[in-house]
Parts: structure tokens; C-alpha cells; sequence
């Protein structure tokens, strides 16, 4: 069994259920962080996010996990229209032990996480050792907001 990693956010719709029914519906999940209500990051005007990372325990490749990610983001209703812009959710693979990918649709690990406070903080929760140097206190616009709770 591997460790791996997934990050979900949201930043339209019922925010909180939205994530709560994502992690429901996933498998081998070990660990669920807190919940961070985050200031946008990149991309159009748009409101805070509720972000949060779960751990897995899994024998799913990085390239099947982003197959479920893809697969939940549908389930959620999301429509792609600006990158970086609102969704009702967004599920990405941040990191798969002993994986490596660097392919046209899937990076592993994931290129942008470690500038991330919305990540980093909520992975820091889960694997210190993932997330080396991230406090809350040392992140900008990263805020805690209690627990997802039904996971
Ligand atoms: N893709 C490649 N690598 C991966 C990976 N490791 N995990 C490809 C998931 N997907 C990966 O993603 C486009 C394509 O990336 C996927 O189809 C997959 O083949 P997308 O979700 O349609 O586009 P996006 O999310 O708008 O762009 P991108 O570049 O993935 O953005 P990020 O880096 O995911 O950032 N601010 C706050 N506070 N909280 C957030 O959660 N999220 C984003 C999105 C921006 N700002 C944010 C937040
Ligand atoms: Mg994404």
C-alpha cells in the first residue's frame, strides 16, 4: 500500500457539502485535514475557497487517482470555463509515494503545491514531513474553518 495525497477546493455552491460528499465518495481515505476557508489564488476575481487534503492509502497508480479525481469533479457539476477560475470543485493529485509523472495531463508531483499555502498548510496537518517549514501562522490567507465532519 502506497501513501498518496489528493487536495480538494471550493469556491461556488454549497462549498462545505460539496467537499464533504467528495471525500464520501473516495476510497482508501486514512486521514482528512481541517477545513481552510483561502483567499483566491491566481485566475479572475472570485470568492474564497474552502480547501482541504486527504490522505490515502491505496494501490491506485497517480494516473488512476486523476481519473477519480476527474470523476468526482463531474459528479460535482463542474464546468471548466477560466483556468484558474470559480469551480464547484477542483480535486488534485498532489503527491503518490514513489511515483513520478511528468506527462502532457498529469504532473506528479504536483508542480504548484509547495508555493501553496492553501495546500501546503492543510498537507502540513497530515505529513509534516511534506510540508516542511508550513504553519498556518506563516501562511497569508490560509484560515481555519473547523472540520468537514460526515467524512
Ligand atoms: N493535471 C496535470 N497534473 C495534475 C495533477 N497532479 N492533478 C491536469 C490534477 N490534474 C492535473 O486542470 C487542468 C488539467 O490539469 C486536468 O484536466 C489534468 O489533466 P483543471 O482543474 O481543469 O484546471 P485548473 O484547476 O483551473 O488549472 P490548474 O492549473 O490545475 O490549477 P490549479 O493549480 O489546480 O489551481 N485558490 C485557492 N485559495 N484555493 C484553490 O483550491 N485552486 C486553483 C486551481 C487556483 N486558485 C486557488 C485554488
Ligand atoms: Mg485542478
Amino acid at each position: 500500500m502506497k501513501r498518496a495525497f489528493l487536495a480538494l477546493g471550493s469556491n461556488l455552491g454549497d462549498r462545505r457539502a460539496l467537499l464533504a460528499a467528495a471525500v464520501a465518495a473516495l476510497d482508501d481515505v486514512v486521514a482528512v485535514s481541517p477545513v481552510y476557508e483561502t483567499d483566491p489564488v491566481g485566475g479572475p476575481t472570485q470568492g474564497p475557497y474552502l480547501n482541504v487534503v486527504v490522505e490515502l492509502r491505496t494501490e491506485s497508480s497517480a494516473r488512476e487517482l486523476l481519473k477519480v479525481a476527474l470523476g468526482a469533479e463531474a459528479a460535482a457539476g463542474r464546468r471548466r470555463r477560466v483556468r484558474w477560475g470559480p469551480r464547484t470543485l477542483d480535486v488534485d493529485v498532489l503527491w503518490v509515494e514513489g511515483e513520478t509523472v511528468d506527462e502532457p495531463d498529469l504532473t506528479v508531483p504536483h508542480p504548484r503545491m509547495s508555493e501553496r499555502g492553501f495546500v501546503m498548510v492543510p498537507l502540513g496537518d497530515l505529513a509534516p514531513d511534506l510540508a516542511p517549514g508550513w504553519t498556518l501562522d506563516s501562511a497569508e490567507g490560509v484560515h481555519r474553518a473547523g472540520e468537514l465532519g460526515g467524512a
